[in-house]
């Protein structure tokens, strides 16, 4: 077997050119920090985009990118301003990420950036096809590209391919309102095994290949041919160790840092009051119900008076696609949102929301995790979400309630959570009342529950399995064939 090339629109490191020379940092989110452990450890390399406009490298360090990525077995794609603005902007953040996430009325239909997502998807075809061997194995990620198997598989018929999609996949009614819909689905099918990271979103994609390409499936597998692609759902687990000992970690020292995030943290922690902290953790996005989760934070304050002064909510959010129009209202509205419940409700000892808009260091973010009472989590969709799996990993005492949407395709794992409607303002702010006052026995009693499962199903068991998984899904094909 040859080695496993991986592909997203992003590699797990970020380029930042600085005075005279690059600086390499690891990237932060979701398909990032979970792919990382599976990449170091095999026999593989990472294919993406550096996240730097081609034309902002200086052409004498280019080679010098080119180096330190080849040091951790990527390879960069570049891309220039126009693509990114087409391709990423465009295509995949302003028609396929808001359609995916069932806002139908933010997606937008336009022909040139369409046009844009298939040149890319093909810069990205080329690239791989220029480091792949026949026994090699590809794994694709994401609804960046999500016409990349089928151009892989066109050039190399016979060549494994397993393609894993992120973010939900819609029901097949929003789905085919998309005007490249026969072409997204076709590139999907370029693939050996397409995964999910539930059941429902499977079931949807099956419903919409059967729908718009009129083609059946056998249990889970879609018959092409002479071709099988099977279809199954594997839900993406975290690094628990990596969390759990960072929370233990962090108990055990003072915190060196001196932000002003941490300054008001330690501040919290310090303080003789007993106010308790509720944490609100995600990229500023219109899919994690932001807006709604501080309008419900306030109708909170407002209905249970009594706990003025005695909670905070902590409100984390990383600055995400600030050129897309919906993300710059978005932030408008969070400031105003913020600004008129602190106006409202603050005292001259109490402040209800510490907000704070950027990304933050892996030591501030567990000591988050671990020093709160309440992580509150509402989107109003989201694939899966790995924030409440962190916090779960970080509770090493067992104490702490997570309120969950069943939005979020986590809900489906972790019953143990409170789990709201993001929708149902009552709902959420009873359940913030019920996560402020749960008896210490029922918050281990539940998190134990959940602690238990995210242990055994992490990270590296979900790369495994899915990997597992596409071997089996080809040795079916070639046995069928030779039959
Ligand atoms: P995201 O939408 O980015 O991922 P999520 O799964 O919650 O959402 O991952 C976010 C990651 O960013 C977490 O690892 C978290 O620790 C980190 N993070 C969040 N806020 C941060 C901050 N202020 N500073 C630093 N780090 C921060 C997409 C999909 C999800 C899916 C993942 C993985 O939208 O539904 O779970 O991919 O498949």
């Amino acid at each position: 077997m040859g080695k496993t090339i991986i592909i997203s629109n992003r590699l797990p490191l970020q380029i930042n050119i600085t005075e005279k020379d690059i600086e390499v940092t690891p990237s932060v989110g979701g398909l990032a920090t979970g792919l990382k452990s599976f990449h170091k450890e095999g026999d593989s390399i990472w294919i993406g985009w550096t996240g730097m406009p081609e034309e902002e490298i200086p052409d004498d360090l280019k080679g010098k990118v080119l180096e330190e990525a080849k040091k951790q077995n990527c390879l960069p794609v570049d891309l220039t301003s126009e693509e990114i603005e087409g391709f990423y902007y465009g295509f995949s953040n302003r028609t396929i990420w808001p359609l995916f996430h069932y806002f139908m009325e933010y997606s937008e239909f336009e022909p040139e950036d369409w046009e844009s997502y298939k040149r890319v998807n093909q810069k990205y075809a080329e690239a791989v096809l220029e480091n792949l061997n026949d026994d090699d194995e590809v794994w694709v990620h994401d609804y960046q590209l999500l016409l990349l198997p089928k151009m892989i598989r066109d050039k190399k018929p016979n060549v494994t391919i397993g393609f894993f999609n992120h973010i939900p996949f819609p029901s097949s009614e929003v789905f085919r309102t998309l005007p490249w819909r026969e072409e997204i689905l076709e590139g999907m099918l370029g693939a050996d095994l397409i995964g999910f990271h539930t059941y429902d979103y499977e079931r949807h994609f099956l419903r919409s290949v059967k729908l718009i390409l009129r083609k059946d499936s056998t249990f889970n597998e879609i018959h092409l041919g002479n071709r099988i692609v099977r279809v199954d759902s594997f839900p993406m687990g975290i690094d628990y160790q990596k969390f759990s000992d960072a929370s233990l970690n962090q108990q055990n020292q003072p915190s060196s840092e001196n932000s002003n995030f941490q300054k008001k943290l330690d501040y919290h922690k310090n303080s003789t009051s007993d106010a308790k902290l509720i944490i609100s953790i995600d990229r500023l996005d219109y899919t994690k119900g932001i807006a709604n989760r501080i309008r419900a934070y306030g109708y909170f304050l407002e209905k249970y008076p009594e706990y003025k002064e005695k909670v905070r909510l902590v409100m984390l959010a990383v600055p995400s696609r600030t050129n897309v129009p919906q993300y710059q209202l978005l932030k408008k509205e969070v400031d105003e949102l913020v600004g008129r419940i602190n106006g409202r409700f603050a005292t001259v000892n109490w402040t209800p929301i510490w907000y704070f808009f950027r990304s933050m260091p892996f030591e501030n973010l567990i000591d988050l995790y671990s020093s709160s009472d309440v992580a509150l989590i509402t989107p109003t969709r989201d694939g899966m979400n790995l924030v409440a799996k962190e916090y779960i990993a970080t509770r090493t005492d067992q104490t702490g309630v997570l309120i969950l949407s069943e939005m979020a395709g986590a809900a489906h794992e972790l019953n143990e959570a409170l789990i709201i409607n993001p929708n149902n303002f009552e709902q959420i702010v009873d359940a913030i009342k019920t996560a402020l006052e749960m008896p210490k026995e029922e918050q281990i009693r539940r998190n134990k529950m959940l602690q238990k499962r995210l242990k055994r199903y992490t990270v590296e068991k979900w790369a495994k399995d899915f990997m597992n998984s596409l071997r089996e899904a080809k040795n079916r094909i070639s046995k069928i064939k030779a039959e």
